[in-house]
Parts: C-alpha cells; sequence; structure tokens
C-alpha cells in the first residue's frame, strides 16, 4: 500500500507513523507530508529515512490511502485533491465529521458501513472515540435515554505548546501560552472556542458525534469539557440513563466484551483508571462502574484512553486496516 502522512511531524502524525510500524500495517511507499519548511527534510519509517513531500507533490504520487492530521482548513482543502486522484482519505480534524455525505467511523462500532465510494472518511475527536466505545454495546442492549458526560483533557490534545507551557510553568518560565491561564495547578474549562449557546465546539463535538456514531438523534447528550494538566489521556465521568434497567454484572460483561475495551473495576482493590497507565495504549479503560442511586435505570462510569492513540493515531490505522482487509481500497 502506498500510505500518505499528512501532517507527518505533527504529535498525532509522529504516532500514526508510530502504529504504522507497531501494527506491520502493509505500508510499500510512506509519503509524509507536512508544511512547506519542513519539505525536503526527513522523517524515519521502520528504520528507514523518507523525504518530506510537498502536499502538490503527494496528491501527484496518488497514494492509495492518505491519513490526515493537519488541520480542519488543509483538510477541506486538500482532501478532495487526493480523492480525485483515487486515494481514499481518513481525516482526523473536524472538518468533515459532521458533512452528511461523510462518515464518521469508529471501526469497532460502524466500519460496517464503509463502502469503495467512501473517499473522505472522518475520525471522530478523541472524546467522542472513548465515550462511544462504552456507550455502542450498552445503547445496543439497554437503549440509551441520556448522557451526562464530563471530561479532563490531556494538554497533549491541545499539542506541542500546551506542553511546553506545562512544563514552563513547572520552571516557574515564562513563555509561550497555549491557554488564556496558566494550566499547571489549575483546571479550564474551556477546551476549543464558545460557542453562541455557552458550549464550547469540544462540547459539542461530544454532542453531534455521539449522535452520529450511534445513528440515533434521539440520544440525548451534554457535556462540560476541561483541560487539566496531564499528559498521558483523556478521563471523561459519564452518567448514562437507559430506557431499561439493567444488571451490574451484565454491564460489566457487555463492556468487557467489546474489543478495545478494558475494564479496570475493583474497588476492593483501588482498580481503576487512570490517564498515567493509560498512555502509550491503545485500549479504552472502563471503571469506577456504579448505579447512579439518585434515578432509576441510570449508571456512571469512568472512561479513560490515550487521546493521541485511540483517540487519533490508531483509530485512523484502525480505519485503514479495515479498508484493506474488506478490499475497499
Ligand atoms: C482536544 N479533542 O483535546 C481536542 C482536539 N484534539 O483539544
Amino acid at each position: 500500500m502506498k500510505i500518505a502522512v499528512v501532517g507527518a511531524t505533527g504529535m498525532v502524525g509522529e504516532i500514526m507513523l508510530k502504529v504504522l510500524a507497531e501494527r506491520n500495517f502493509p505500508v510499500t511507499e510512506l509519503i509524509p507530508v507536512a508544511s512547506e519548511k519542513s519539505v525536503g527534510k526527513e522523517v524515519e519509517f521502520k528504520g528507514k529515512k523518507y523525504t518530506i513531500k510537498s502536499m502538490e507533490e503527494a496528491v501527484m504520487m496518488k497514494p492509495d490511502i492518505a491519513l490526515f492530521s493537519a488541520g480542519g482548513s488543509i483538510s477541506l482543502e486538500c482532501a478532495p485533491k487526493f480523492a480525485a486522484v483515487g486515494t481514499t482519505v481518513i481525516d482526523n480534524s473536524s472538518a468533515w465529521r459532521m458533512d452528511p455525505t461523510k462518515k464518521l467511523i469508529v471501526p469497532e462500532i460502524n466500519a460496517d458501513s464503509l463502502t469503495k465510494e467512501d473517499k473522505i472518511i472522518a475520525n471522530p475527536n478523541c472524546s467522542t472515540i472513548q465515550l462511544v466505545m462504552a456507550l455502542s454495546p450498552l445503547h445496543k442492549k439497554y437503549g440509551i435515554k441520556r448522557v451526562v458526560v464530563s471530561t479532563y483533557q490531556s494538554i497533549t490534545g491541545t499539542g506541542v505548546k500546551a506542553v511546553k507551557q506545562l512544563e514552563n510553568e513547572y520552571q516557574d518560565i515564562k513563555g509561550d501560552m497555549a491557554y488564556n491561564y496558566p494550566i499547571h495547578r489549575n483546571a479550564i474549562p474551556h477546551c476549543d472556542v464558545f460557542e453562541d449557546n455557552g458550549y464550547t465546539k469540544e462540547e459539542m463535538k461530544l454532542v453531534k458525534e455521539t449522535k452520529k456514531i450511534l445513528r440515533d438523534d434521539t440520544v440525548l447528550v451534554t457535556a462540560t469539557a476541561v483541560r487539566i494538566p496531564v499528559v498521558g489521556g483523556h478521563s471523561e465521568t459519564v452518567n448514562i440513563e437507559f430506557a431499561n434497567d439493567f444488571n451490574l454484572g451484565d454491564v460489566r460483561q457487555v463492556l468487557h466484551e467489546i474489543p478495545g475495551v478494558v475494564v479496570q473495576d475493583n474497588t476492593d482493590t483501588n482498580t481503576y483508571p487512570m490517564p498515567l497507565y493509560a498512555q502509550g495504549k491503545d485500549d479504552v479503560f472502563v471503571g469506577r462502574i456504579r448505579r447512579d442511586e439518585s434515578q432509576k435505570n441510570t449508571l456512571n462510569m469512568w472512561i479513560v484512553a490515550d487521546n493521541l492513540r485511540k483517540g487519533a493515531a490508531t483509530n485512523t490505522v484502525q480505519i485503514a486496516e479495515y479498508l484493506v482487509a474488506n478490499n475497499l481500497v
């Protein structure tokens, strides 16, 4: 497979290369793509150096698949150019996610909807992916009426500038700010930009993308997204009201049976997911599973995942794997 990685020098791009190698994806030719200032530099993949190409060069090389993590504006401009030469694009930005003609894919949930005609495929937002990995099977079994989710998001979701800000603040160094406030010893209830309804874009991504992936607009979702000084991954408290009652043991069994979900839930041994231990892993970790005693048919849980892996790079590569395995590219 001739594979382009667009945004190859970014945080997610670098991890996409790492995951492609880890999973031994059948790459016969790698085309790393980055901004003009990086063209001509090299990236290493599986012990070999590859020269970074410009977007125009990469399009002319007609890759089979292009994995994008280069921001929404570049994706809106360039994904159609790749698609026009027959490349299948899997994009990590929000550009295409809510486009009714584009599919929003978490392979374990809805990859079966993909066809050869899907030439631009959207990778969901990281905080959505880990949420729906747990919600989907429970929705099928019990019918979800409403979800209340609060996120505790890693600064890596913002990028290198945020990681540098935290490092500087550890050492009391004044430097560039990724956020309006210090992040060290703080929690900022502001991920992405505010919309007219008082929610942030990040929160509305959770609301809208969850409905699209579950293919059910009747599922009610409300969200609060908070940035915290953590690097290992995103954490979420989730309160789920079902249409039907449930048995806690059955809920744990349903979650346990999902490929890619690991239940870590034992209060006797203080066993529960934490971002420090989720970092670098591809699973979605679920714990603190307990009945909401304030309301019938309602459950609380805690969900943690590495936002750069299953939340971005790994999910993208898994979509590519599905396309190859099902002869869709
Ligand atoms: C964030 N989910 O964490 C967004 C984009 N990566 O900032």
